[in-house]
């Protein structure tokens, strides 16, 4: 799958869905390239990191040249030239994505076959990695809470999910003052059942707009836009990935006060701001109201990856993992995760992040579940990823329910981070 999707400067997430380079899945893919292509994840990384803006921030999406690439939004689009401190080339998108990068650099080193030549592999990187990070606390926690803030649902990577659904209906879209614009994502005929609809990409479209109006210009956007929230995954992304980056740069002999500076108050504020006392579990706050969002998908679950959690907030956690939110029941009986409480009315076993599972979400979880000592949960886990890959192939997403009338992956296939972390979880 992966040497498929390599262009020969970058690999894409899939043949022809995604054409151009992702943030996120390049560092998942590199997670995988660790276990036997070192320089190549090295190389997709370097590749990612050339578009890299002036100030740290990693955009969402570093564009390809193919003139064949078939994607909207692309980069005549997002006019990403209309703010100088974004590189003139590769050109890319104007927003940024959780950042998995540092985890990824870690990952590498422990894939080298010394401490040496694996410092020597992600030197070059190290402080491009320290200033996307150095971006998101500087321009993206205007509290300084240590608390990070996404401005686009497709900043957080799991764009439709329903916890998004309140803020966004905060948007009042005119059609008539909408850009026009045409999906590119709807080219086969399931495509409309499974992903976000034509009301989601309207909203996705007006943040674009309102962010090249004001020239992505941070404080500008800030000031106005109508989705400001603070996401339980990116931030337990982020502090893992802080975690990972002070190991290395301790390796290194870099002075690392600021980042563990930084992943203290981010741990702190994600169990003060963003645990949901009521609930037992995490949620995403909302700025804009200045509220905990009321619905909870399994990102609620992820500051287990980052060691956030006290035991009695782990073991609260646990209990939600395995009730039916999650696990289903005897009669509708659910692979591990769903990425949406599926006792919930807005549950949707078909629709992207409204409750398939994911490849991505399955690693980090087994990783935050293995860091509690969960062994027979992260295991079940990895079984289940590893069955679904092996009953209906490398799919971007699954319908969690084992008695799904159709017994089919979702989405596109040839999907290079189900590949990846694949490889990932068999060689653990
Ligand atoms: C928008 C590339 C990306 C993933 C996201 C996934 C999907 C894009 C889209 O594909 O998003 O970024 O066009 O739907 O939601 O997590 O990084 O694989």
């Amino acid at each position: 799958m992966l040497e498929h999707n390599w262009t020969g400067s970058f690999t894409k997430p899939a043949p022809s869905l995604y054409p151009h380079q992702w943030n996120w899945d390049a560092g998942f893919i590199a997670i995988g390239y660790a276990r036997y292509a070192p320089q190549r994840a090295l190389a997709d990384l370097a590749h990612l990191f050339r578009g890299q803006w002036a100030h740290g921030m990693l955009p969402q999406i570093v564009f390809g040249d193919d003139p064949e690439a078939r994607y909207f939004p692309g980069p005549d689009f997002w006019q990403t030239w209309r703010s100088p401190l974004a590189p003139r080339q590769p050109l890319t998108s104007g927003i940024t994505m959780p950042p998995v990068h540092g985890i990824a650099l870690w990952f590498l080193l422990q894939s080298a076959p010394d401490e040496q030549t694996g410092l020597e592999w992600i030197r070059p990187l190290f402080d491009k990695v320290v200033a996307a990070h150095r971006y998101l606390y500087q321009y993206r926690d205007p509290q300084e809470e240590g608390l990070v803030y996404i401005r686009h649902p497709w900043e957080s990577g799991t764009d439709n999910s329903p916890v998004w659904d309140e803020p966004l209906r905060r948007i009042e879209v005119d059609r008539d003052r909408l850009p026009p614009y045409a999906r590119q994502d709807l080219q086969n005929p399931e495509a409309a059942r499974h992903r976000p609809t034509d009301d989601d990409y309207d909203r996705y479209v007006w943040l674009v707009d309102l962010f090249r109006r004001h020239d992505y210009d941070d404080k500008a956007i800030e000031a106005e836009c109508p989705f400001l929230v603070q996401d339980p995954l990116f931030n337990a992304i982020l502090a893992w990935a802080n975690e990972c980056l002070v190991a290395i740069g301790g390796m290194l002999g870099e002075d690392m006060r600021d980042l563990l500076e930084w992943n203290e108050l981010t741990i702190f504020s994600i169990n003060r701001q963003l645990w949901d006392p009521t609930q037992g579990r995490y949620a995403a706050h909302d700025l804009v109201a200045d509220r905990l969002l009321p619905t909870h998908s399994s990102s609620a679950l992820m500051p287990l990856i980052a060691g956030a959690p006290d035991m009695d907030q782990a073991r609260q956690l646990l209990e939600w993992l395995d009730s039916a939110a999650f696990s289903g029941t005897p009669d509708e009986p659910a692979w591990l995760c769903p990425t949406f409480d599926m006792q919930h009315p807005d549950f949707d076993p078909e629709r992207y992040w409204r409750g398939p599972v994911w490849v991505n979400m399955n690693w980090l979880l087994y990783h935050g579940l293995q860091r509690y000592g969960l062994g027979r949960h992260a295991r079940r886990l990895k079984y289940d990823t590893i069955e679904l890959l092996e009953r209906f192939g490398f799919c971007e997403y699954f319908d969690p329910r084992k008695n799904a009338p159709v017994q089919k992956g979702y989405g596109t296939d040839h999907f290079s981070w189900s590949a990846a972390l694949c490889i990932d979880l068999l060689a653990m």
